[in-house]
């Protein structure tokens, strides 16, 4: 009895030995889920993205402009509901592309974009005019937008009418979330939001979804 007490004791400690090996090797080898550099002779899939924005006003039955509700947020009649959306907002890639987004702001004052839970964003990304011209990184500056004011942009920011480029490696299947944090309030959950916590419009969630697939 003792004996085999003792060897079933000699067993799992070995196994457990074993597992712990086993659950260190991956670990230790993990790669980041989408990674900034592409290996050479991944292949490239380009996609053309556009930042837009759409608003209307709530009517009735009626035709007349109505009071309703934005997410739970009281709105009074005449009221503009605007949403800001990536389109397409959904990009499916397989794992091992070297994948390119090129995003266009076709309206909206200034975006951003992050790729939630990886280093992707468009912060020092490049970025060119409408006519390809290049304008150089996507850092912070003063609005190119002079009809907006003097307001500074903040590192990643693109403004209407310029393109900016994301270049990274799909390396884990899965799905991530493409975040513009201008218009988007994420809550302390992660969830996203039109609304700030002071309940202040930002006129989101702008998201978009990429699925890496196995
Ligand atoms: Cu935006």
């Amino acid at each position: 009895m003792f004996k085999q007490t003792l060897l079933l004791g000699v067993l799992g400690v070995t196994m457990a030995a074993m597992q712990s090996a086993a659950a260190a090797q991956p670990a230790a080898k993990k790669a980041a889920g989408l990674s900034p550099k592409c290996t050479a002779n991944a292949p490239v899939r380009e996609f053309l993205v556009v930042a837009g924005e759409w608003d209307t006003v709530p009517k009735g039955k009626d035709g007349k402009p109505v009071a309703y509700n934005d997410r739970g947020q009281a709105r009074a009649a005449n009221s503009k509901l605007e949403r800001y959306s990536f389109d397409p907002s959904m990009i499916i890639v397989k794992r091992g592309d070297c994948v390119r987004l090129v995003i266009h702001d076709l309206k909206g004052d200034h975006h951003n974009v992050t790729i939630e839970g990886t280093e992707i964003g468009t912060e020092g990304a490049p970025i060119v005019d409408d006519a390809g011209k290049p304008l150089g990184k996507a850092v912070a500056r003063a609005n190119p937008n002079a009809y907006e004011g003097p307001d500074k942009l903040k590192a990643g920011e693109f403004v209407r009418g310029e393109q900016v480029t994301l270049t990274f490696q799909a390396n884990r299947p899965g799905t991530y979330r493409m975040i513009c944090e201008v218009h988007t309030f994420i809550g302390p959950k992660g969830e996203l939001r039109g609304y700030d916590d002071k309940g202040k419009p930002v006129q989101g969630p702008m998201v978009g979804y990429i699925s890496v697939l196995p």
